[in-house]
């Protein structure tokens, strides 16, 4: 009897270890040209059966849809591109480990860092979680997590300028 218990709470110590490693919390602030403006929250994500399962809980957004992705660098700053500082450019591009240069959304065969659209309510909360088929919580680590001005139509629109952004290290 004492060796079946020793034996079953090992077993729940070792579900408990490989759960932890399908999570992440990533803190999103406001960015502009000028580098990282206020925190607006923060987006916890977690592995599942149907792929990653981002749940964001933030404010003071522009209501309605947005582009949302995972960009390549770990890094929210500003960057200069043809004489002007644009916002989250030194995020770099959509994750792409597999270089297919393509922007083909979450269910499509082109970037990896392709997301659902964020959704955000005319209070400027965004509460609404999404789930990225092909994506798992080891893709984060060492990239960022970027929200665009605009819609994304999975295909020519990427959604405008770099509004959000959050780093996973
Ligand atoms: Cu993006
Ligand atoms: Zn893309």
């Amino acid at each position: 009897m004492h060796t079946m218990k020793t034996v079953f709470a090992g077993l729940v110590l070792g579900a408990s270890a490989l759960s932890q490693a399908g999570v992440v919390d990533v803190s999103m602030n406001l960015i502009n040209d000028q580098g990282i403006g206020r925190a607006i929250g923060a987006i916890h994500a977690e592995d599942t059966d149907a792929g990653l399962k981002l749940m964001p809980d933030l404010k003071g957004l522009p209501p309605g849809p947005h582009g949302f992705h995972v960009h390549e660098f770990a890094d929210c700053g500003a960057k200069a591109k043809d004489g002007k500082r644009s916002a989250g450019l030194a995020a770099g591009a959509h994750y792409d480990p597999a270089k297919t240069g393509k922007h083909a959304g979450p269910l499509g065969e082109g970037h990896l860092g392709d997301m659902p659209v964020l959704t955000v309510a005319s209070d400027g909360s965004a509460k609404l979680p999404v789930t990225a088929p092909r994506l798992k919580a080891s893709d984060l680590q060492g990239r960022s997590i970027i929200i665009h001005a605009e819609n994304d139509d999975y295909a020519d629109k990427l959604g405008g300028a770099r509004i959000a952004c959050g780093v996973v290290k």
